[in-house]
């Protein structure tokens, strides 16, 4: 299946100028950001023609970025033919206009959130994936309203513009707030429906599968199981939870839970819009954390999916870290856990060994 969502007639990509304010706390992980930002962007289907970084102590308050930096974000728009400035640090409604206004009223800006709902609203396939990423963007839209308006009625397609649709974007706040009802509602008869599936199965036990995104939870799910889900090297290839049956020894089956993948600062309206979905997460027996370990910042990420999992009250599960792609990590694992590799099949022998221990 393609990865990106057709478009009928394929709109040119749209090009874009990461920006970021680099306050100085930790100018490694703020590196790792925009390279993340980067990854996000060509994931939503941009082509990303330029970045730019500002360092000052803190965000500007009126338009994130500070004046001198944004002569040379739109000289560089300009140079670029770029249409859009994505921002890495969250930006406030009233930032985001202002710095529209700064740039000359053509270049769109959105930031690192619109940009994660984009990709949901794409890959999203099954009908409680879309409902859910309808919510998410509502709730987004719902709470950056002022700015919303003005930038949309401008923007033809691209990031930020897919989902919910135009018309529902010029309504007012109570419509909104209505259209959220419904589908949180629509999403709870979803819920009682999976508590309903999983009563139906119990018996068997799960095990979901968590990690951040692109550690390579779908990679592992197919190899344990022997199916064949979707896996890309992109974040967030994974959106609707997928079960699959897989064999631990001749006397246990288990049923595997592939779901969507974390990524730090996870916009809290898609935590809580996927709710419904993560239950998968936190009704399992058991958890297998995937660490990327070819990854240098495992480390960042394993802390990131540990806040999460804490946030979803299912840090205390009886977890399993599988330190995955191991076959090119040259990373040093630490600690506990099975060294695995999806690719290889190396180790899984243990980790189905351990997995069936553990239950
Ligand atoms: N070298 C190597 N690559 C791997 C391994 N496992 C997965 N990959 C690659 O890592 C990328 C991501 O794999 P996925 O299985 O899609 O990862 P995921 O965690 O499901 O990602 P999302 O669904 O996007 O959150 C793909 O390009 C895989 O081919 C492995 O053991 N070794
Ligand atoms: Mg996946």
């Amino acid at each position: 299946m393609p990865k990106q969502a057709t478009h009928a007639t394929a709109p040119p990509r749209q090009r874009v100028i990461l920006a970021g304010v680099d306050t100085g706390q930790d100018h490694v992980r703020f590196d790792v950001e925009m390279d993340e930002l980067d990854a996000l962007a060509r994931a939503a289907g941009c082509d990303v023609v330029a970045r730019l970084v500002q360092r000052r102590p803190s965000v500007d308050p009126a338009s994130l970025i500070g004046s001198g930096k944004v002569t040379e974000v739109s000289e560089a728009a300009r140079l670029n033919n770029a249409s859009t400035v994505l921002t890495l640090n969250a930006l406030r409604p009233r930032q985001r206009t202002n710095l529209e206004k700064l740039l000359g009223g053509e270049i769109s800006v959105l930031d690192r959130t619109v940009v994660i709902l984009d990709i949901f609203a794409q890959h999203a396939r099954t009908s409680e994936g879309k409902l859910q990423v309808e919510l998410a963007q509502l709730k987004h839209q719902a709470a950056n309203l002022i700015g919303a308006r003005d930038a949309l009625s401008r923007l033809g397609g691209g990031i930020g513009t897919r989902g919910p649709g135009e018309t529902k974007l010029e309504v007012d706040r109570r419509h909104i707030r209505s259209r959220i009802e419904l589908l949180e509602k629509q999403l709870d008869d979803v819920r009682t429906r999976r508590r309903e599936q999983r009563r139906s199965r119990e018996g068997t036990p799960v095990v979901a599968l968590v990690g951040y995104t692109n550690a390579g939870k779908s990679s592992l799910m197919n190899a344990l199981s022997g199916s064949t889900v979707f896996v890309a090297d992109q974040p967030f290839a994974t959106l609707d939870p997928t079960l699959r049956k897989a064999r631990l020894s001749d006397s246990r089956d288990v049923v595997l839970a592939d779901t969507v993948g974390f990524i730090s600062d996870l916009p809290k309206e898609l935590v809580a819009a996927f709710r419904a979905t993560l239950e998968e997460v936190t009704s399992a027996s058991l958890l297998v954390h995937v660490i990327d370990a070819s990854n240098p910042f495992w480390e960042r990420q394993r802390s990131s999916v540990e806040s999460i999992l804490k946030d979803l009250e299912a840090a205390d599960k009886p977890t399993i870290i599988a330190w995955n792609k191991t076959d090119v990590a040259s990373a040093h694992i630490g600690g506990e856990g099975i060294a695995v590799s999806a690719k290889t099949g190396a180790g899984l022998a243990e980790l189905r060994a351990a997995i069936e221990n553990a239950l």
